[in-house]
């Protein structure tokens, strides 16, 4: 079955309405990573006519890593931010525009969401994969992994997590709305403190 984009998009008004009250929750207690008390955000934006993830090349493990939703869903449709493998993700505009059938990312990643194509609705805003925290990239055949729903309400949604994947780590992230929407950020290991002089 083909799923479009379109019709994801009218799938999911169905489902942000329920689940928005999902999608935010505090930051996690277990994370194995000391956190850096630091926040870097990764923005969603419409330049020149082209939507984009703007963010850092890297962040921090331990850094609370805020996703925002610059853009009118109203104008240009939701997004999701998902972390992926980098094989999973599609390279071409070919492969982008079949990018939502069965055993292809943005399939699988309407399906981390909850989505059901018998209800037709999604039931989790924020997927939550493998340790607590922006953790863990998912693929297209079977792997969650850690994604966030903007919802398409309104403009400014946003989500922080702690990084919690290990330093050395590239993260690799999709739009499963928009598959042209791709980015990357390298997780690097916390400065170490320097000592204390003796007195
Ligand atoms: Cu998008």
């Amino acid at each position: 079955m083909k799923l479009s984009r379109a019709r994801l998009r009218a799938l999911v008004l169905v489902a942000t309405t329920a689940v928005l009250a999902l999608a935010i929750s505090g930051p996690a207690s277990t994370a194995a990573v000391t956190p850096t008390g630091k926040t870097e955000v990764i923005s969603i934006e419409l330049t020149k006519g082209k939507l984009k993830f703007v963010g850092p090349k890297s962040v921090t493990a331990g850094d609370q890593l805020e996703i925002v939703n610059d853009t009118n869903p109203k104008q240009v449709g939701p997004h999701t931010f998902s972390l992926a493998t980098k094989g999973s993700l599609p390279k071409t505009r070919k492969a982008q525009q079949s990018c939502f059938t069965p055993k292809k990312i943005c399939f699988a990643i309407a399906k981390w969401h909850g989505f059901n194509p018998k209800t037709e609705k999604i039931t989790k805003n924020l997927v939550k994969a493998g340790p607590a925290g922006w953790s863990t990239m998912g693929n297209a055949t079977g792997k969650t992994g850690d994604s966030w729903f903007t919802g398409e309400k309104k403009k400014g949604t946003h989500v922080s997590q702690e990084v919690t994947a290990e330093a050395g780590t590239v993260l690799h992230y999709i739009c499963a709305v928009h598959p042209e929407m791709q980015g990357e950020v390298e997780v690097v290991a916390p400065v170490a403190p320097l000592p204390t002089p003796a007195p």
